[in-house]
């Protein structure tokens, strides 16, 4: 780290680095997502299906995050536990209108809850239910029942109804991820048929 870039961090102007895993099935939406939250001059025209995975970054009000974009093809998939030690928070995408590999989805999630360097770890998890502009795309409470959620104790988590395409929905993901990622205390709460997650940030409720 350069002269500059210390006294910077030490001044607050530096915004804090958070590295994030973008996980979820190959087609989900994972690079579409991230190419999304990348500023407009920055995002990409074409997105192609990723091969291995990539680094992105973009930033919110007050973090800064490097992403790294993996690739949900089978193939691919067990390069994701590699990067699980570096990351401090998760993205996991799911296409809500693809109910065939809801159980793919959810087998694969259920490893990376039971994986050694993520099962101790009070890692936030946000989901993305994408893809909800599509006819067959179910609710994201349906989501949150179809990969049995309410089962993940001892991490944040919070889901997002989300168009990438359009855009929708991700802001509030994003908000969320920074919510946790500078609050001191999280609280659970589930009302209903509505799963939510309230954060406390500076003693204040943000959700
Ligand atoms: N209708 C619709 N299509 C979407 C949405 N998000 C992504 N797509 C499309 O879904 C396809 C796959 O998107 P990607 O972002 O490449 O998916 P990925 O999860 O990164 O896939 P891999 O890199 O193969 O793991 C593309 O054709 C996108 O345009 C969405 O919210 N709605
Ligand atoms: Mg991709």
């Amino acid at each position: 780290m350069g002269l500059l870039d210390r006294l910077s961090g030490l001044l607050g102007l530096k915004k804090k680095e958070v590295h994030v895993l973008c996980l979820g099935l190959d087609n989900s939406g994972k690079t579409t997502i991230i190419n999304k939250l990348k500023p407009s001059n920055a995002q990409s025209q074409d997105i192609v299906p990723t091969i291995g995975f990539n680094i992105e970054k973009f930033k919110s009000s007050s973090l800064s995050f490097t992403v790294f974009d993996m690739s949900g093809q089978g193939r691919y998939r067990n390069l994701w536990e590699h990067y699980y030690k570096e990351g401090q928070a998760i993205i996991f995408v799911i296409d809500s209108s693809d109910r065939l590999r809801m159980v793919v989805a959810k087998e694969e999630l259920d490893t990376l809850l039971n994986h050694p360097d993520i099962k101790h770890r009070r890692i936030p998890i946000l989901f993305f239910a994408n893809k909800m502009d599509l006819r067959d795309a179910v609710t994201s409470v349906k989501v949150s029942q179809l990969l049995c959620l309410e089962n993940i104790k001892d991490k944040p988590w919070h889901i997002c109804a989300s168009d990438a395409i359009k855009g929708e929905g991700l802001q509030e993901g994003v908000d969320w991820l920074q919510a946790v990622k500078t609050s001191n205390a999280i609280l659970y709460c589930k009302t209903g048929s509505c799963i939510c997650i309230t954060s406390v940030f500076n003693g204040e409720m943000l959700l």
